[in-house]
């Protein structure tokens, strides 16, 4: 995508010049229908006479693209009674227990209780790297022991957050491919017995996805949302040389937004997802 900008400068608009700028667009991972959609709305521009050159292909792109994410989307809604719940979840080392920590991290910088759920009791090595996030970044933590049911970690750690007057609890799950219906029935459960302990819970699913994901992020986050309502996107692993331009193709194909970006190991490594930051970089 680094050569978008040089393919365009100083040419003139064609319908060549149209076709190579959706081919990149596809390669970009943003998706065949939304490279379409753009390719339309730009020839249609380009026949009216409102857009001529190069340059301006650029500038049309971006400003079409900011569209796609409006603020409202993208902020995250928290419990008018605390404790406000999220769900975080996603394939195999996607990112999740890292960017809980962050989220963690980051309530508590804006004053609020933070209380942990260690729901990935799949391995123990998971529940005490989750341990050595809170005690770091200085939070509660519910843990059982592991090899437990992860449904009933999260009721339990439901019950604790109440009790303990958290303001957000954030429940870390274990990583499983969308292909094994067994886990993400598992999943669906955690989501239940949240949401029966809990009104309105839970109130924000994150879905980690590793932002070198490819298409396949597409059939990932469509299971993970009928598993478990997805309402947003955590883009962790931004840092790399991924641009993570399919979070273009989930936002056209399946009108989930992005809520945040991982940019880095460290619990401060995470930004709010903003849309105009986004689009200059994959398009720079
Ligand atoms: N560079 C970079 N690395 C990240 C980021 N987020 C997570 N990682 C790394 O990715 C690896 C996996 O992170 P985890 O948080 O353990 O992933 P997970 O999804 O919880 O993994 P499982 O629980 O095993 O499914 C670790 O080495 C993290 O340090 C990020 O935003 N940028
Ligand atoms: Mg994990």
């Amino acid at each position: 995508m680094g050569s978008l900008r040089r393919m365009l400068v100083g040419r003139r608009i064609d319908s060549e010049l149209l076709d190579e700028l959706e081919e990149r667009l596809i390669a970009a991972d943003i998706g065949v229908a939304a490279a379409t959609r753009i390719r339309q709305d730009l020839q249609a521009a380009w026949e009216a006479g409102r857009i001529e050159r190069g340059e301006e292909v650029l500038e049309f792109l971006k400003a079409e693209m900011k569209k796609y994410w409006p603020e409202a989307d993208r902020s995250i809604h928290f419990a008018e009674t605390p404790p406000t719940v999220i769900l975080v979840a996603g394939i195999n080392g996607s990112g999740k227990t890292t960017s809980v920590a962050k989220l963690g991290h980051a309530f508590k910088q804006q004053g609020k209780k933070v209380c942990l759920a260690a729901a990935d009791t799949f391995r123990a090595a998971a529940v005490e790297q989750l341990n050595i996030w809170a005690e770091r970044i200085g939070v509660d933590i519910v843990r059982g022991s592991s090899g437990a049911d992860p449904a009933a970690v999260a009721y339990d750690a439901c019950e604790a957050a109440v009790a303990r007057g958290a303001d957000v609890l954030l429940v870390d799950t274990a990583g499983r491919l969308h292909t094994q219906d067994n886990l993400m029935r598992e999943l669906t459960k955690i989501r239940n017995v949240v949401a029966r302990k809990i009104p309105g819970a839970p109130h924000e699913v994150l879905l980690v996805l590793d932002a070198t994901t490819g298409q396949n992020a597409i059939s990932q986050a469509r299971v993970f949302m009928e598993a478990i309502d997805v309402t947003g996107i955590f883009l962790a692993k931004l840092d790399g040389t991924a641009k993570g331009g399919i979070v273009v193709a989930i936002r056209n194909e399946l009108s989930l937004p992005v809520k945040f970006v991982g940019i880095g190991e460290k619990p401060t490594d995470v930004e709010p997802f903003d849309p105009e930051s986004f689009v200059e970089a994959l398009f720079s």
